[in-house]
């Protein structure tokens, strides 16, 4: 890495090494033998021992490449920093589908600075891609550059999102979703926010909608879609959080935000 080379640049690519690192040693360790899980907030939030290692490899090796840059891991890795970055881990986004040997299950890690998502990978082992992006410096699939999907008309866009491991929090899902599917070209449920992201962000889905994620599962992904040139947002068009997460192509977001607040648990 020359000195010339951008923050930016330099955090992707170690995002970039230590996703990789981590992806293939679950993915390996998933095919040599049986898996167990335990539960975390619901009988269906599983956390398997592939999770605690994927996220201790990427603590030690930021703790050698980037000490001085804080850290938020789903797994429980918190560590304060000086250096204004602070990275956001999801060591595997979609363990379910981890857990059932489904291939939409990817490492994410993102890396904040006081303007926001900075830089991040995502990489989906199962499927051999490797996304990644940095702010101002463009998103990539396996190094080719990457662009959201040319569409103006909801009808025609595939759209996908994700539900609560809270059955409590599914009641306004499951309406919000029988309402949107009849206006929409189809739905998708892919079961991993990062790789849901990411497909908005290669053209491959038109949106994506979610709630009640959080922010490991939203960086990396928002930095890579971003750069890609989809537009984010909270369901009535406020700055995104994690708490509610619209990613899409420019042409759809509007009406997007228009159907979910006629499909909300408020809607007439
Ligand atoms: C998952 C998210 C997904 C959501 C799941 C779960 P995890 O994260 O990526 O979008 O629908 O309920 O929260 O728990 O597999 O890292």
């Amino acid at each position: 890495m020359t000195s010339s080379t951008s923050l930016g640049s330099q955090l992707r690519h170690v995002a970039e090494s230590l996703a990789r690192e981590a992806g293939d040693m679950a993915l390996l360790g998933r095919k040599s033998g049986p898996l167990s899980a335990t539960t975390k907030s619901s009988p269906i939030d599983m956390v398997t021992k592939f999770d605690k290692a994927s996220e201790a490899m990427i603590t030690e090796g930021l703790a050698k490449l980037r000490p001085d840059d804080a850290i938020i891991g789903e797994e429980g890795a918190a560590k304060h920093g000086t250096s204004g970055i602070t990275w956001h881990i999801d060591p595997i986004d979609g363990t379910t589908n981890f857990v059932f040997d489904l291939p939409m299950w990817a490492v994410s890690i993102g890396a904040v600075d006081e303007h926001g998502p900075l830089a991040g990978a995502v990489y989906v082992p199962a499927l051999g891609e490797m996304f990644s992006g940095a702010r101002t410096e463009g998103a990539s699939l396996n190094g080719s550059p990457i662009s959201v999907r040319d569409n103006n008309d909801l009808a025609d866009a595939l759209v996908c999102t994700g539900y609560s491991y809270l059955i409590s929090e599914r009641e306004v899902h499951a309406k919000r979703v029988a309402d949107i599917v009849m206006k929409v070209r189809d739905l998708r449920r892919f079961g991993a926010a990062a790789v849901d992201i990411c497909f908005v962000a290669c053209g491959r889905l038109d949106a994506y909608f979610e709630e009640h994620l959080h922010s490991w599962d939203l960086i990396a992904g928002q930095v890579i879609a971003t750069e890609a040139g989809a537009v984010f947002s909270d369901y009535v068009g406020n700055p995104v959080t994690p708490s509610q997460v619209i990613a899409s192509t420019p042409g759809v977001h509007a009406d997007l935000i228009q159907l979910i607040a006629a499909s909300g648990p408020d809607a007439s």
